[in-house]
C-alpha cells in the first residue's frame, strides 16, 4: 500500500464517525500523490500522519439561560489544527448541524487556505451546535458570553484568532469580544470581523464574496472574458452570498437566483439585493418574503426546486458543505455553465467535483476561492498590531491583489505538476508545500 493510501486507511479507521473530515482529508491527500509518491522525505518525516492530526482539540460545555429562565446546554468546540506557519486562525460556526467532524474538516481546509493567502496564519476552526435562529438578542448575548467564558483561555492575538462563519456575524463577534475583554482586561486583536470603530477592518464584511468574484474575474480576464452579461446562480443568502452577488452585479453580471435553507428564488430579470439585505441582514427573516415583495420572482421550497436547476453561466455555491451534488453538476453542465467557484467550504461533493472537472468546467475549490475572508482577517490582524486602520480602498486593493496572486499560484502549480486547469490539485499542492516546508524545518 502506498504512503497516502496508508494514511487514508488509518483516518478511515481512527476517525470512522467523521465523514466530513474524511472527505476533506481524502481530497487533499489524493492531490498530494503527485509529490509524495516520488519524494520519500515526507514519509520519512511522518509528515502526513502529523498533518491529519490536530495539534489540539478543545470541547466544552456552554450553559446559558434562555428568556424563559430555563437552563440550556450546548456543546462548544475549538480545533487548533496547525500552527506551522502562524497562530491558529479560522472562524466559529454556530449551527445545529455542528459536530466535531464538521469543525475538523473546516479546520483542516483552513490550513491550506491560509497558506494560499501568503499571510502568516495557521489553521483552526471552532463553533457550537447552538442555533441563533429565532433567539432574542439577549439570548444570543448570554450564549456568546458563556461560550467565551471557556474559550478565552485557549485563544489570544498571538495564539489563536477566531472570526465568524455560518451563524456568526458582527453581532456575535461583538458579544464575544466584549466578554473576552472583561475577562482578560486587554484590548487586543483576538477576534477578527470586529466592528468598525473598535478594531474591525473596513472591507472585512465584503471580503469573502468580493474575493470569490475577484478570483473568477482574473480567470475570465486571462481567457479574454469578463463578468459582463453573465448569468450567475448563487446559493445561500448570508454574508458570502450577498457580497458575491454585489460584486458580480457591479461587474455587469445578472444574479438570477439565491437561496436559504428552506428554498430558493429565481428572479430572471436580476435579484434585487436591497430586498435580500433587508430580509436577511436586518429583519433576519426567510427568503419566502422575497417572492411576496417581487411578484415576478419564483420561490421553490427545497422539496421542489434547487438553485442549480436554472440555466446559468457561472455557479457560486455560497451556503454550506455538500450542497452541490452529482445530479446538480450534471444539470449545470447540461445547461451550459462554464465556471463553478466555491464561496462556501466544501459545498461540492467529491463525485460532483470529478464530474465538473471531467467536463472541462473551470472549478475553483473553496480553499482558494473563498480565501478572501480570512486574508482580510489577516489584514485586520496587521492593522490591530500596528494600531492603525486602512481605508476601504486600501484593504480592497490588497484583497484583490491576494486573490489574483492565489489564482496564479494555483494555476502555476497545476501546470507544474502536469494537471493544467485542475485548480483542485493546484490549490492543494500550492497550499501544502509551504506548510510542509515549515513542518520539516521545525521538527516533530
Ligand atoms: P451566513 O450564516 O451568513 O449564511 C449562511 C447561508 O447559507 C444562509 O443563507 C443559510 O440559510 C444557508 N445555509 C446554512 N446552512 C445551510 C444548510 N445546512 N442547508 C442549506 N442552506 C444553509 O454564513 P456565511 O455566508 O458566512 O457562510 C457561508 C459559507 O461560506 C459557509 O460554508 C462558510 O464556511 C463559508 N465561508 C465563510 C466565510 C466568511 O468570511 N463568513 C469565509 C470563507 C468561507 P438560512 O438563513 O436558512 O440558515
Ligand atoms: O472559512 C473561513 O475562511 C472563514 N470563515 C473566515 C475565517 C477567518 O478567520 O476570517
Amino acid at each position: 500500500m502506498s504512503y497516502i493510501d496508508n494514511i487514508i486507511s488509518n483516518i478511515e479507521k481512527r476517525d470512522a464517525g467523521q465523514p466530513e473530515f474524511i472527505q476533506a482529508a481524502k481530497e487533499v491527500l489524493d492531490s498530494l500523490r503527485i509529490i509524495v509518491d516520488k519524494d520519500n522525505t515526507y514519509e520519512k518525516a511522518g509528515l502526513l500522519e502529523r498533518l491529519v492530526e490536530p495539534e489540539r482539540i478543545v470541547m466544552f460545555r456552554v450553559p446559558w439561560i434562555d428568556d424563559a429562565g430555563k437552563v440550556q446546554v450546548n456543546r462548544g468546540f475549538r480545533v487548533q489544527f496547525s500552527s506551522a506557519i502562524g497562530p491558529y486562525k479560522g472562524g466559529l460556526r454556530f449551527h445545529p448541524s455542528v459536530t466535531l467532524s464538521i469543525i475538523k474538516f473546516l479546520g483542516f481546509e483552513q490550513i491550506f487556505k491560509n497558506s494560499l493567502t501568503g499571510l502568516p496564519m495557521g489553521g483552526g476552526k471552532g463553533g457550537s451546535d447552538f442555533d441563533p435562529k429565532g433567539k432574542s438578542d439577549n439570548e444570543v448575548m448570554r450564549f456568546c458570553q458563556s461560550f467565551m467564558t471557556e474559550l478565552y483561555r485557549h485563544i489570544g492575538q498571538d495564539t489563536d484568532v477566531p472570526a465568524g462563519d455560518i451563524g456568526v456575524g458582527g453581532r456575535e463577534i461583538g458579544f464575544m469580544y466584549g466578554q473576552y475583554k472583561r475577562i482578560v482586561n486587554r484590548f487586543e486583536g483576538v477576534l477578527t470581523g470586529k466592528g468598525i470603530g473598535w478594531g474591525g477592518s473596513l472591507a472585512r464584511t465584503e471580503a469573502t464574496g468580493y474575493g470569490l468574484v475577484y478570483i473568477v474575474e482574473e480567470y475570465l480576464n486571462k481567457n479574454g472574458d469578463s463578468f459582463k452579461g453573465k448569468k450567475v446562480a448563487i446559493s445561500g443568502s448570508g454574508n458570502v452570498a450577498i457580497f458575491a452577488a454585489q460584486k458580480a452585479m457591479s461587474l455587469g453580471a445578472t444574479v438570477i437566483s439565491m437561496s436559504d435553507s428552506n428554498g430558493c428564488i429565481c428572479h430572471k430579470k436580476g435579484i434585487n439585493l436591497d430586498t435580500i439585505k433587508d430580509i436577511k441582514l436586518v429583519k433576519r427573516e426567510r427568503l419566502t418574503k422575497y417572492a411576496e415583495i417581487h411578484k415576478d420572482a419564483v420561490y421553490s421550497d427545497v422539496s421542489n426546486g434547487r438553485v442549480w436547476d436554472i440555466a446559468c453561466d457561472i455557479a457560486l455555491p455560497c451556503a454550506t458543505q455538500n450542497e452541490l451534488l452529482l445530479e446538480d453538476a450534471r444539470k449545470l453542465s447540461a445547461s451550459g455553465c462554464k465556471v463553478v467557484a466555491e464561496g462556501a467550504n466544501m459545498p461540492t461533493t467529491l463525485d460532483a467535483t470529478e464530474y465538473l472537472l471531467s467536463k472541462g468546467i473551470a472549478f475553483f475549490p473553496g480553499k482558494a476561492a473563498n480565501a478572501g475572508g480570512v486574508a482580510t482577517s489577516g489584514l485586520e490582524m496587521s492593522q490591530n498590531s500596528a494600531r492603525l486602520s486602512w481605508s476601504f480602498e486600501e484593504v480592497d486593493a490588497k484583497l484583490k491583489n491576494i486573490m489574483v496572486g492565489i489564482f496564479h499560484s494555483i494555476d502555476d502549480a497545476a501546470k507544474e505538476y502536469g494537471k493544467p486547469g485542475n485548480f483542485v490539485i493546484g490549490a492543494n499542492i500550492a497550499g501544502f508545500l509551504k506548510v510542509a516546508r515549515a513542518m520539516l524545518d521545525q521538527g516533530v
